[in-house]
């Protein structure tokens, strides 16, 4: 194309839409294109095959977007040619066609297929409000965006990222406390991503009140997207990841069982909680400490009166196996004398207005000022102060209101955040608040205990959180939906890179029937974090709180959970290679089947790869379950069914429906109380016979310091071949003895009687195994027994765990 000379016109604040408008230069730079249209600036950078950056300015100077994105441009290859009208910019995956006339983009894969196309309204501006608009093609799906209530498929709502404080939220109600500007396009064409980095309230509309386009728009900075495109919907999510960050391994006790109330107090009320487990033989790792063990609600301080020794109490609490989680709320009360404030008032450390002077809300303590967390040295202070907590013995953190919520829900836009010496207003910095506040307090617990692996929880944050801490859904409530809710939450976070959340199991507000205890639990089981957790005021909500069965359908799903610890913590680990979810919605493995989109079935998922999880009301005692293609095992009994088709399963609440993937592989151990707790060193291996095999990664560390990031660790993989009809462990690597001595692997599906162990024919033992206890029958009247389920004549074989190659062959 010619250069133009023409300078660019800006009309200022127009209250019409206004595109970018015909390109009047380009010019090809080393990663992309960058030119000018009569309306903005833009840029193309590819910063890999599948994944290019476009961004769109009014200003010639790019908003810089510090936070999300944590890696650079990878030197690729890609062609530029002007041809018809159009820009072709391509690389091996992907075909970008960039009308000249009014900028709209069409992005094609490398077999010429149309994967998304923008709408010839294409990126605009009304005043500050930027938009892209995009085409929908046929029967195209939307999922992602992050912690979203709604339906697995988004098609058709609209959603607004504003960080918001939302107590018992109903569960269609939108913003939460979280927003990740993240989602997946699914149609028969193919799968692509779209990030669409910025912190600014945004609203990604997916055709709510029109039928010609979808769009994602935010109130103010640049249009500054990402688009990814791979084959599968997990490449896509693992690219997303590789770009925002992904979670490091967090410490083995933080994926136990963790037992929250607002609040546990005084110390006494805690050591009974903590004994109570232990009486009971309970599994439980955590305690949480919410506001009041503070004084008078003041950061850093213990309340003298509850807690008159915290240091005393925590040690108590260790020697029985747990492990504290502190809550910690960013408002600091405008005390004079009260230190942290004196501090970081002297050091300007808070949130102010343009003037200067300290912004002020209102929030437990009082009045309060806010630690700016988007400046560098309110980080460091913060974490420096935390040594507070550290040298108590505290050993998780628990970032709460960090939206940040204050009194009245209506912060002045006006206040100013540093931004990383970028000073912004409160419209661009609110979203980003929560996520810096977690990066601070992971910081803090690294910095004073150095050879730990930091914990932290949050309830806000923004695309890239999974770096920095754990998330939770805030205030959900004691009710069916909202359990099911819950599930839909944290199957979308896990799609947007947050593979470690969960939900409060029985719900926060409201009182949870026995039911619905039950049943929550079960589910909780299965999810990345499992953590109780009930509001001030409300009944009490311990496993042994809803009487007798209650308590042992809760201790049995308990004590599954430290079962299958070995199979969670290797899957954690993978995750943090690959930014893939622990429980991932089947639109991940199933994108073009239907059938899991539809109403009854969008809240299954599969748990740690193998574990097929079907939630279901508390009320329900019988549910249909979509089993989508391969068969299943039903995990209590190993009864087999085929795949793509609907079944019914009873649900009782002792059984939560549960299936298991042919051909898959998982590990378990003897029922631990804690998770640092020793088993019997045997570890269990449960094999699936299948049409397909699988392998499975077996991977084991200490569970707390950072030594396997030196090669302290054992990790080998465990192939079933269903060709050659062998199971296979590979040699272990790492330099980490395996906590388990023995093996013991059980065969479930298959008939062999004998098989071959490295060349050694043996005999194969079998028993009737139950993965859950059998529960005690209250009531005399045997028609109201409880049912039972065991897998009769399992077959096992014994053998010595060594990090030497095993060979099993002979299996059918
Ligand atoms: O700190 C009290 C609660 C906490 O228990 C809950 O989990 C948070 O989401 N917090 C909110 C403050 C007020 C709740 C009404």
């Amino acid at each position: 194309m010619k250069k133009s000379s023409t300078p660019v016109t800006i009309t200022q604040n127009s209250s019409r839409f206004l595109s970018m408008g015909k390109v009047l230069e380009w010019k090809q730079t080393e990663t992309g294109i960058s030119g000018i249209s009569e309306n903005g600036f833009f840029k193309l950078s590819v910063y890999e095959e599948g994944t290019i950056r476009i961004q769109a300015s009014r200003h010639q100077d790019f908003d810089p977007n510090p936070y999300s994105v944590v890696s650079s441009p990878k030197k690729t290859q890609f062609t530029l040619r002007e041809k018809s009208g159009k820009l072709h910019l391509e690389t091996s995956k992907l075909n970008l066609q960039i009308n000249l006339l009014n900028f709209s983009i069409q992005y094609f894969s490398n077999d010429g297929k149309l994967l998304n196309a923008d709408d010839q309204l294409g990126i605009g501006w009304i005043g500050t409000e930027v938009s892209c608009f995009k085409q929908v093609q046929e029967n195209e799906k939307f999922i992602g965006l992050g912690e979203k209530t709604g339906n697995l498929n988004r098609a058709g709502k609209a959603y607004t990222n504003w960080n918001t404080d939302y107590f018992a939220y109903g569960v269609g109600d939108d913003p939460l406390y979280m927003s990740i500007p993240f989602y997946l396009g699914i149609h028969e064409n193919g799968t692509y991503g779209i990030f669409f980095d910025n912190t600014h309230q945004s609203v990604f509309n997916f055709g709510a009140s029109n039928n010609r386009f979808i769009y994602f728009s935010a109130v103010d900075g640049d249009m500054d997207y990402y688009f990814i495109h791979e084959p599968s919907v997990s490449g896509i999510i693992s690219k997303y990841t590789e770009l925002t960050g992904r979670m490091k391994l967090p410490p083995k006790w933080a994926l136990g069982y963790q037992q929250c109330r607002y609040s546990y107090y005084p110390d006494k009320e805690v050591l009974t909680l903590a004994s109570t487990f232990r009486d009971k033989n309970i599994p439980a790792d955590v305690i949480y400490l919410d506001i009041h063990h503070m004084e008078s609600y003041k950061v850093f301080t213990f309340d003298g009166v509850k807690f008159p020794d915290a240091k005393g109490m925590i040690k108590a609490l260790k020697s029985k196996g747990f492990k504290v989680v502190v809550i910690l709320d960013p408002g600091i009360k405008t005390e004079k004398g009260y230190l942290p404030y004196d501090e970081a008032k002297k050091k300007d450390l808070f949130v102010k207005y343009p003037d200067g002077s300290e912004y002020q809300a209102q929030v437990w303590p009082g009045w309060c000022a806010f630690p700016d967390f988007t400046k560098e040295k309110t980080r460091s202070w913060w974490a420096e102060k935390m040594e507070f907590y550290i040298e108590a013995g505290v050993d998780g953190f628990w970032t709460d209101m960090n939206e940040p919520a204050s009194w009245g829900q209506f912060t002045p836009n006006l206040i100013e955040f540093d931004f990383e010496g970028q000073t912004a207003s409160h419209r661009k910095a609110r979203n980003i608040y929560g996520m810096q506040m977690a990066k601070s307090t992971q910081e803090g617990s690294l910095l004073h205990k150095k050879d730990e692996r930091p914990f932290v929880l949050t309830r806000s944050g923004f695309s890239g959180i999974q770096r920095f801490a754990a998330a939770w859904t805030g205030d959900n409530v004691s009710s069916d939906e909202h359990m099911l809710a819950g599930v839909r939450l944290v199957n979308s976070l896990g799609l947007s890179g947050v593979a470690f959340s969960g939900y409060d199991v029985g719900g926060f507000a409201g009182e949870a029937s026995k039911g619905l205890f039950a049943r929550w639990i079960s589910i909780g089981a299965f999810a990345p974090f499992f953590r109780s957790h009930s509001m001030i005021n409300t009944n009490d909500s311990e496993p042994w709180s809803f009487g007798e069965e209650v308590e042992e359908i809760s201790k049995n799903y308990i004590q599954l959970r430290y079962k299958l610890l070995p199979t969670i913590y290797s899957k954690f680990y993978l995750s943090t290679l690959s930014g893939l979810p622990i429980s991932a919605s089947l639109a991940i493995d199933y994108p073009s089947d239907p059938k899991i989109f539809q109403t009854a079935y969008q809240n299954q998922y599969l748990f740690c790869d193998s574990f097929l999880i079907a939630p279901v009301e508390s009320t329900k005692e019988i549910a249909k379950v979509y089993l989508p293609k391969g068969s299943w095992y039903y995990f209590y009994s190993d009864e087999i069914y085929d795949g793509e088709r609907e079944i019914y399963l009873d649900t009782p609440l002792s059984y939560l429906p549960v299936l298991i993937k042919s051909g898959s592989i998982f590990t378990s151990q003897s029922t631990v109380f804690n998770s640092e707790e020793k088993h019997d060193g045997i570890l269990q291996v449960h094999v699936y016979q299948g049409a397909e095999g699988s392998t499975f990664v077996h991977y084991e560390d200490d569970g707390r310091s950072h030594r396997h990031e030196k090669g302290i660790y054992f990790k080998r993989e465990i192939k079933l071949d269903t060709d050659s009809l062998s199971l296979v462990f590979g040699e272990a690597e790492g330099q980490y003895k395996s906590d388990y001595d023995k093996l013991r692997i059980y065969f479930h599906g298959f008939s062999s009687e004998v098989v071959n162990l490295n060349g050694k024919s043996i005999k194969l033992k079998s028993e009737n195994h139950a993965f859950l206890g059998r529960l005690t029958e209250f009531d005399p009247l045997p028609e109201h027994n409880h049912p039972y389920y065991e897998i009769q004549d399992l077959k096992y074989l014994e053998a010595e765990h060594s990090s030497e190659k095993i060979e099993i062959t002979g299996l059918f």
